[in-house]
């Protein structure tokens, strides 16, 4: 195959290109291969491709009918790597899901109703359903509206997305080390999964105050070699085998809130400093928050009762994410608003 359809798309603080399943190859070889020479990868400036020489801009939504009865439709998250001739479906992204109910909609999937269509959608990276309502007043797609997530200028419509199951989406369990804290490399440590590994360390364990920008730290060597070990160690911790060539643990350090919420991160990729920070891996930090004898626990400032918004700062601001706990103070569900934008579709070549 050298040509299909696709629809580029913005979704929360990340961009990629949405597929219909059966609009790509269906041998999964063949399907990374378009895709690696349709991003234009592997090569730093994917200069020969449309992404845009970063893994928040290096990313496919691969959509179909639902493959379950509690979903309208399956989604299959994939990170085209920008450097290395790899494509995985090892995580799950929560950002790119934002454009999924739209563009479901837009390619006919998925009925609209009014004024908004509810849209749930199987995550077949993780296997869980996270639901969408999207607004569609007058049957169709609306993008404009009011929502402000930091790290996009401007507003678009919102799309307020509820997370149910996500605990140990990857790794089996909440806490996959059976701890709320281990001590990797000298290092207190916080493994989690509520819809992505991530572990938690203190910013100032690593020797930086937690306030530093993304070129800083991305231009900081010997900071990114030590993240780097921990995650090797810590990824077989979690049950996720050898984390060489995965996306996955993702390595947040956090330090107290500087803005006015509930604690303040900085979140490798786990290569590359994000922007901003992931929406399962924004969620996972939250939930870390509320685990007593976490990392986070300590420093974050919580809000009161079992229904409670959390702010969790990154370097562009901060994503506020739903977190509800139960009387024990289990987490049992999460959520957020997120926005996405149709920025083009037609064809893509990979010639
Ligand atoms: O954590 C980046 C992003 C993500 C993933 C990453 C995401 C999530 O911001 O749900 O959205 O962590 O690689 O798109």
């Amino acid at each position: 195959m050298n040509e299909t359809r696709c629809m580029w798309m913005r979704g929360g603080t990340s961009k990629g290109a949405y597929f219909l399943a059966d609009e790509l190859p269906r041998d999964v070889g063949q399907r990374d291969t378009f895709l690696l020479r349709a991003m234009g990868s592997p090569d730093p400036r994917q200069i020969d491709g449309i992404g845009g020489a970063d893994p928040l801009t290096s990313k496919v939504a691969v959509v179909s009918p639902a493959s379950r009865e509690d979903a309208d439709v399956d989604y299959l998250f994939l990170q085209v790597f920008v450097d290395q001739p790899l494509v995985s479906d090892a995580q799950n992204c929560g950002n790119i899901l934002a454009g999924v109910g739209p563009f479901a909609i837009e390619r006919g999937l998925v009925k609209a109703t009014f004024p908004e269509t509810v849209v749930r959608i199987h995550m077949r990276n993780t296997g869980q359903v996270a639901t969408v309502r999207v607004p569609t007043p007058g049957g169709v797609v609306t993008y404009r509206g009011t929502a402000k997530i930091d790290g996009v200028p401007g507003t678009a419509a919102p799309l307020a997305v509820l997370f149910n199951d996500t605990a140990g989406s990857s790794c089996g369990s909440l806490l996959p080390t059976g701890q709320a804290m281990n001590h990797v490399e000298g290092v207190d440590v916080t493994c989690i999964d509520n819809g992505m590994p991530v572990v938690v360390m203190r910013a100032t364990d690593l020797g930086i105050r937690g306030d530093e920008t993304r070129a800083e730290l991305d231009a900081d060597d010997r900071l990114k070699a030590r993240i780097e070990a921990i995650r090797r160690v810590a990824g077989p911790m979690m049950n996720l085998g050898d984390v060489a060539d995965k996306t996955v643990p993702k390595m947040t350090l956090v330090s107290a809130p500087q803005s006015g919420g509930a604690i303040a991160t900085r979140t490798f990729i786990p290569h590359r400093c994000h922007a901003s920070i992931g929406v399962f891996g924004a969620v996972s930090v939250a939930t870390a928050a509320v685990v007593p004898g976490s990392v986070a626990a300590a420093m974050a400032l919580m809000p009161e009762g079992q229904h409670g918004e959390m702010s969790i700062e990154h370097p562009s601001g901060a994503t506020r994410v739903i977190i509800e706990t139960n009387q024990n103070g289990e987490v049992v569900a999460s959520g957020l608003v997120l926005t996405a934008r149709k920025l083009f579709d037609g064809t893509v070549f990979a010639d």
